[in-house]
């Protein structure tokens, strides 16, 4: 029997002191009262599933006042205030066992009994006159092959209500867990610490997110972004990729959709990984197709089939250009008076959302994560304040969208994975789709090679690049390297394995403008859907094949009822041999750095590539245009 110590029973009441008691499972009793010893808060709720509790979560968020009422009831909105607007990735380390630590470092380890100390320091009485909730969640569905249970503490109303939100609900998986697997599950301790009068954390000075990947245990401390506070978002991905590697199975940054084909009767999943600002929203939400989840999934063998589920059921979206011409289903959900909370953008006078690129006339003033705000003014450095953040949010179910593939949602054994995308930004190397020989290719010169270009939207200089293998290296929780293996031999035993394409939306024409329009993404991927079905022929390139002419112009037509030129197709379609050389000698160098023990044969197969590529220059010049390679 668990021991509830007198502790627990001071800090709670009668129903949630219940609540905990029923679940007759020590590690969950040992975790809330060893936090509630340490963090020291005034109370602890406990959650069960019911809606009363979760209708709770969101009444003491607005009564804490760490979210505000907004024109419409069912909306709120929070601020993080200036100083935690992002995932912050110097404090966000890895506590390190001596044995993992010389291979962790590069990926931001800290000795363990050194990081502990200092976490266990910053959560000395850091609840102290606050109250705190332990809520019960899964990632995946319950009761599945893939559920991984959670249990979060915080302190943070705003964080437990945006978890309801976006994940499934999960006191009555633990109710019912056997014996043999009540140990097993993820811990997420968090503290906003100390607020101000915005409801925003002050002591950002002592923000820190630490993981212990060996005891599956997050504390996160000081903050409230999503991003560092939720521990089911990506502390727990950086959990379950580590648990999927020891395991053999697949935890990624990727979205899960439907690219449907009525006229065939066809309903094919994808799974695709872009790093951030390179289409992976907008791919999931291509207007006509499904979604199931637009941020992380997991992969599994499931009698021999690779079956993939979303881990959330719920979006926290970037707001910014979110607009009824850009992305209509989204924009429409915002404008609706259903449960969402904003983070970050601007509240008018009239109590209404406003953000960077939401195509709305706007006010001239309001409250923002600045606090009071008035168009012009000016920062500590002179820079003009802007009305909202670039990284502004939204919360909402995915349910609410009329695109939501419900049935694939909740599918116990996932959906049957068909494709996989891996999308990049480059102005100049990569084609807008090709499609991987094998597997091993795909991993290797798909996913491996991917990365990202920096904008005039960022700051610093244009056209740098950044490798962002598998769009999942923030999150990678044990060596690159094994990891990639990891990725090789998951589909091992497996039947039908999905086929690999690369994307790339952001290719610049000879006038540096882009030769498409937004929706071309999604003719390639119905050249990408057809593939998959035996359909449309394909010219060969040295890394792998491209559609025909005649394939995508009648694409073109038939979904976008639009022309496309044969002079853009052989100018988007051809290889650019000295590009990818030096791609594949960037991508080389950065494994290289981040793991040095990385196996040999990921440098093999590289240099292999480039032999063959080096072998195709030679025979056919530097620029090869479609149909002109051969192998
Ligand atoms: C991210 C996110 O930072 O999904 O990757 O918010
Ligand atoms: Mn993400």
């Amino acid at each position: 029997m668990p021991v509830i110590t007198g502790l627990l029973q001071k800090k709670m009441n009668e129903t949630s002191y219940k609540k905990l008691a029923a679940l007759k499972n020590p590690k969950v009793t040992a975790f809330v009262e060893e936090f509630a010893r340490r963090c020291n808060p005034r109370s602890i709720y406990v959650c069960d599933d019911g809606p009363e509790d979760a209708a709770y979560l969101r009444k003491l968020a607005l009564e804490k006042g760490e979210e505000r009422p907004m024109a419409l009831p069912n909306q709120t909105i929070h601020w993080d205030g200036y100083g935690d607007q992002g995932r912050d990735k110097k404090a966000t380390r890895y506590l390190a066992r001596p044995e993992q630590l010389e291979k962790m470092r590069s990926l931001g380890a800290l000795p363990y009994e050194e990081g502990l100390a200092e976490i266990l320091g910053i959560a000395e009485n850091i609840m102290e006159g606050k109250d705190a909730v332990v809520k019960f969640f899964a990632e995946g569905p319950t009761r599945s092959p893939f559920t991984v249970p959670c249990v979060q503490f915080t302190d943070s109303f705003y964080v437990a209500h945006s978890e309801a939100i976006l994940y499934r609900p999960a006191y009555d998986h633990f109710l019912n867990m056997k014996d043999g697997e009540k140990d097993v599950f993820f811990r997420f301790i968090h503290s906003a610490g100390r607020l101000d009068k915005l409801g925003c954390s002050v002591n950002i000075d002592k923000r820190r997110v630490y993981m212990d990947t060996k005891d599956n245990i997050v504390y996160s401390m000081n903050n409230q972004y999503a991003g560092n506070s939720i521990g089911l978002k990506k502390h727990s991905m950086r959990l379950a990729i580590n648990k999927s590697g020891n395991e053999g199975w697949l935890c990624e940054h990727m979205f899960l959709m439907a690219a449907l084909n009525p006229e065939k009767g066809r309903k094919t999943y994808f799974a695709g990984a872009y790093p951030s600002a390179c289409g992976k929203t907008s791919t999931a939400m291509i207007p006509g197709e499904k979604i199931v989840g637009d941020d992380i999934v997991y992969l599994r063998n499931i009698g021999g089939e690779f079956r993939g589920v979303n881990v959330e059921q719920g979006i926290f979206g970037i707001i910014k250009d979110v607009n009824a011409e850009d992305d209509p289903v989204i924009f429409k959900n915002l404008m609706l008076d259903q449960e969402t909370i904003f983070s970050n953008i601007l509240q008018g006078p009239d109590k209404k959302p406003y953000w960077l690129g939401c195509g709305l006339e706007t006010p001239g003033e309001g409250m923002n994560n600045h606090g009071p705000w008035k168009k012009g003014d000016r920062d500590a450095e002179g820079k003009e304040v802007p009305l909202a953040h670039g990284n502004a949010r939204y919360t909402i179910r995915l349910d609410y969208l009329d695109n939501f593939d419900q049935e694939g949602f909740e599918a116990k054994e996932g959906v049957k994975v068909q494709g996989i995308l891996y999308g990049g930004r480059d102005s100049d190397t990569t084609v807008p789709v090709e499609e991987s020989p094998s597997w091993e290719d795909g991993i290797l010169l798909k996913a491996c090679t991917l990365e990202s270009e920096t904008t005039s939207a960022t700051l610093g200089k244009e056209g740098v690049r950044t490798p962002s293998p598998m769009a999942n290296l923030d999150f990678v929780a044990y060596p690159l390297g094994r990891y990639v293996l990891n990725n090789l031999n998951f589909v091992k035993g497996i039947k039908d394995t999905p086929r690999i394409f690369s994307n790339n939306y952001f290719m610049r024409g000879p006038d540096g403008k882009f030769m498409t329009g937004k929706l071309a993404k999604k003719v390639w991927l119905h050249w990408a859907e057809g593939r998959i079905h035996g359909e449309y022929g394909a010219h060969e390139t040295p890394t792998g094949r491209i559609p025909l002419y005649p394939d995508l112009k009648k694409l073109f037509k038939d979904l976008l009822d639009t022309e496309f030129s044969e002079a853009d197709y052989t100018y988007l379609f051809t290889f650019r041999c000295s590009k990818w050389l030096e791609k594949l000698d960037r991508t080389a160098a950065f494994f290289k750095k981040m793991d040095p023990d990385a196996p040999a044969l990921l440098d093999a197969r590289w240099e292999e590539a480039k032999k063959k590529i080096a072998a195709a220059k030679a025979a056919h010049g530097d620029e090869i245009p479609p149909g002109a390679y051969k192998p």
